[in-house]
């Protein structure tokens, strides 16, 4: 990111999580309830019910937890200053391991970062591992999400996601949408718009957690009324495609991200992929039947943003791995944590902050400004590929005299 800075820190367990957005411009009205909060309920996999109950399969410490953001800094008479925007979220959890005398874990269980992180740090105790690696770490993106959400509402972007498998239980969306899929997602306890799906990924999970296992999935987040323009080619790391992917897959368990049909495409002849131009009657140049997910040359076209994102199945599992007790070298069986059975549809909230984050990032890279009446004025003024903003009318040049 190049305006805006995120760091979080915290621990899974410990008293309470720090959020710290910098970058945010001037006047942008934040209110924790209805901006962030709602989201952090999403993230919980608790929105859909509103009586604090998630989906099946979610992990168990969501019925601990009620995540409130709680901002103590950088927002004053509920509008952002300018400086950086501090928040906090209790960890609810940390009442019960306070004052605790915790006996180590010297067990790694595979897939997870335990023996990864002990080898790196050199810690002693995989819980000094585990604490910061887990995916708690992920209510505090969502924070800073959900306030970058709320600058490019301001100028007219959306975001949204829906799942789209579960194991392997795939949901059809092709006959769906793009908002479609997302409004019906809304209201879908595994945030899934095809309720027929639905019903098939919950027997799944049913029989995953019988069997003592997880599940991973896919999931795929949009970005609508984003402009043309966001981006860019001239560096490697400037790509929207290049920043987005690297957020999609910077959420834990997350390995895959692909950028509109990527996928597929590589199969596809390039007549089939790129699709056409064509005028718009208001005279805006428009991409017809094109698959690149709304990126060309690593840039916004102005059509629909449209990712997707893998996500492994909780390493976690009843069931044990064989591994290796790091204390004594004997072999051992991994011990279960209370933990997710399946996150993918939590994982999507993120996945939305991510996106939110990085769009937000790349409007103020774009049109830069320090308070949003600036910003709102050079969004006005943006080229947005109507036949009027080209400059075509270069005559013979020398490029290289
Ligand atoms: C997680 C382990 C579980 C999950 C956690 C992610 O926590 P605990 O060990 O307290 O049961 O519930 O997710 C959250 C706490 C959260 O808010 O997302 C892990 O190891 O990644």
């Amino acid at each position: 990111m190049i305006r805006l800075r995120l760091l979080t820190a915290g621990e899974s367990h410990g008293p309470e999580l720090v959020v710290i957005l910098d970058g945010m411009p001037a006047g942008l009205v934040i209110d924790a309830r209805s901006d962030i909060d709602p989201d952090l309920a999403r993230r919980q996999g608790r929105a859909v019910t509103g009586d604090g109950g998630a989906y099946r399969g979610a992990s168990a410490r969501m019925r601990v937890e009620r995540d409130v953001a709680n901002i103590v800094g950088g927002v004053l008479a509920g509008r952002t200053t300018g400086g950086p925007v501090a928040v906090r979220v209790v960890n609810a959890d940390h009442n019960s391991w306070k004052g605790k005398a915790l006996p180590p874990i010297s067990v790694p269980r595979p897939g997870h970062a335990d023996l990864a992180g002990v080898v790196k740090f050199g810690h002693d105790d995989i819980r000094l591992t585990i604490e910061r690696a887990s995916a708690r770490e992920t209510a505090a993106r969502v924070v800073a999400g959900a306030i970058c959400r709320r600058l490019i509402a301001e100028l007219g972007v959306r975001v949204g996601s829906y799942v789209t498998a579960i194991g392997p239980v795939k949901a059809d969306v092709s006959r769906m949408s793009l908002a479609g899929r997302v409004d019906a997602a809304a209201t879908s306890l595994l945030c899934c718009p095809c309720a027929e799906a639905t019903g098939r990924m919950e027997e799944f999970l049913e029989e995953t957690m019988r069997a003592g296992d997880t599940a991973g999935g896919t999931f795929d987040v949009v970005a609508l009324g984003a402009p043309p323009g966001l981006g860019s080619y001239t560096q490697w790391d400037q790509r929207l495609s290049s920043q987005l992917a690297a957020a999609i897959v910077s959420i834990p368990a997350v390995g895959a991200v692909e950028i509109g049909e990527a996928l597929a495409n590589a199969a596809r002849p390039g007549t089939e992929v790129h699709g056409d131009l064509a005028l718009d009657p208001d005279s805006r140049v428009r991409r017809i039947g094109a698959s690149g997910g709304g990126i060309e040359g690593g840039i916004s076209t102005g059509e629909p943003i449209w990712i997707r994102a893998a996500m492994k199945p909780i390493a976690t599992t009843v069931r044990p791995h064989a591994s290796i007790d790091l204390a004594s070298g004997a072999l051992a069986a991994t011990e279960y944590q209370r933990s997710d059975f399946c996150a993918v549809p939590r994982a999507a909230v993120v996945g939305e902050a991510m996106v939110c984050l990085v769009l937000a990032d790349a409007l103020l890279v774009k049109l830069g400004g320090d308070s949003l009446d600036e910003i709102r004025m050079r969004a006005a003024a943006l080229r947005q590929g109507r036949i009027g903003d080209f400059t075509m009318r270069a005559g013979t040049k020398v490029f290289w005299p």
